[in-house]
């Protein structure tokens, strides 16, 4: 890498772009699954059609006589004909979930079928590919070094495939070696959204089938159990519409623990009894539209007050917190935040966020605030062939902003090198998170 100063505009520019084009990212949020947990791993056109995003956008428009169910009914391969004949050939597909499936038939080298719109013939090509080379290829061609799925131990299907009965060893089996192994480009991290839920009821259930106590000292010992099995790279929740922390917090019903218990007296001890970072889901409201719930999409999203963070962060010094906001209007108040509490690092914008306008202002947003101590984007993919789409249109959008507050720095008489510019932009796509991490 070069260590002589860059002469003109035109090569800091370059410089910038050739980095975040051709950097290897960091996707810090997922929902994949590696070839060897089964129908777990999703991938291929028809998952592409059916995934959550495009299935709500089909019922606005789809004819009235489609129903939820008569469609929730229909196999995966007839829901996504459908959304297929309604959101692709019987209109443009200009949103950013429609062009994000052309993006990725095209990075696959499909041109001529999207030119055609053979759906059969994706069809076929998708039915030839070996999963275990396919999903090496996606991570490559996407450019992604590892991406952190979302294990819930709550999720029997899921749970399974790190059981010890199941994957041939012991509890403190690698997980790599196992039965079911896992792939270096894919991390874990512990999904535990009961907790934040005071959803005890839940918890309850998956202490007995541990044979645990159901008490806060058999909760705090599921945790520990299940960072073994997996190994988390950190414990993550979201929270619900009506999240609240602290004296005023009620449990959900009476003689459960409540939700600020839950995470005071579990989670934060957890966290800090085996040095796991938090990550935190802030803002959806979860089954606002029930109709669209089988799939998926039923959330939606709210203004969520930034409080419970800011106590979190200010009474556990000692635990780190990353964190992203589902609502746009947060955006603002969290970036404070963050310069605020060196415990809290802010990461991606998430789900309803993941478009190039709001990716745009935020990181725009973002970089003025904080600098480069924050990671600028994760995918959420759940199905394999979306990293590519995603990372190429977020990585688009983060160049032209990058490119803009480097020619300032260099405008101001700064002398950049290539090292200089590498170095920092890989920051905004992985490297602040593992420095974060690291410190
Ligand atoms: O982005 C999504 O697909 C959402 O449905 C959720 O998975 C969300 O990202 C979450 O992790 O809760
Ligand atoms: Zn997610």
């Amino acid at each position: 890498m070069s260590r002589y100063q860059l002469a003109t505009a035109g090569e800091v520019e370059e410089a910038v772009r050739a980095t975040v084009e051709c950097c290897e990212v960091i996707d810090l949020h997922t929902h994949l699954f590696p070839p060897s947990h089964g129908n777990l791993m999703l991938y291929g056109i028809d998952e592409l059609l059916t995934y959550h995003y495009l299935v709500s956008e089909f019922f606005m428009i789809a004819p009235l006589s489609i129903t939820h169910d008569l469609f929730f009914k229909l196999s995966k391969r007839e829901q996504a004909d459908l959304i297929w004949e309604y959101l692709f050939v019987k209109r443009l597909p200009i949103s950013e979930a429609q062009l994000g499936v052309l993006t990725t038939l095209q990075m696959l080298g499909l041109e001529d079928y999207i030119k055609s719109k053979d759906l059969n013939a994706i069809r076929a090509w998708y039915a030839k590919q070996d999963p275990y080379q396919y999903a090496r290829r996606v991570f490559k061609i996407a450019g992604v070094k590892y991406a952190v799925m979302t294990n819930v131990p709550f999720d029997e299907d899921e749970a399974k495939y790190f059981r010890s009965d199941d994957n041939g060893g012991d509890d403190n089996n690698n997980i790599s070696s196992n039965k079911y192994p896992i792939p270096t480009f894919l991390k874990t991290a512990l999904r535990i959204d009961p907790l934040l839920k005071g959803d005890w009821g839940t918890i309850c259930k998956c202490l007995t089938l541990e044979k645990l106590p159901h008490d806060i000292e058999g909760c705090k010992e599921y945790l520990r159990i299940w960072a073994r099995r997996i190994k988390p790279m950190y414990l993550m929740a979201s929270t619900p519409a009506d999240f609240q922390y602290g004296p005023h917090d009620k449990p959900r019903q009476e003689g459960w623990p409540s939700a600020t218990e839950l995470i005071d007296d579990v989670m934060i001890v957890i966290a800090k009894e085996l040095n796991l970072p938090l990550a935190m889901k802030i803002g959806p409201w979860r089954g606002m539209s029930p109709d669209l719930n089988p799939c998926g999409g039923g959330d939606g999203v709210v203004v969520a007050d930034v409080k419970p963070l800011r106590e979190l962060c200010f009474k556990n010094p000692d635990v780190k917190f990353l964190a992203t906001f589902l609502s746009r209007v947060n955006q603002h108040e969290v970036c404070v935040l963050a310069q605020k509490f060196r415990n809290l690092h802010l990461y991606g914008c998430w789900w309803y966020l993941n478009n190039p306008s709001i990716i745009e202002e935020m990181t725009k947003m973002r970089v003025e605030m904080l600098g480069t101590a924050f990671t600028a984007q994760h995918s959420d993919c759940r199905i394999l062939d979306q990293l590519m789409y995603k990372w190429k249109h977020s990585r688009k959008v983060i160049s032209n902003v990058l490119v803009e507050y480097y020619l300032k720095l260099y405008k101001v008489g700064w002398s950049l090198t290539q090292h200089d510019i590498v170095t920092d932009v890989n920051r905004f796509l992985g490297g602040s998170f593992e420095e974060f991490m690291n410190k």
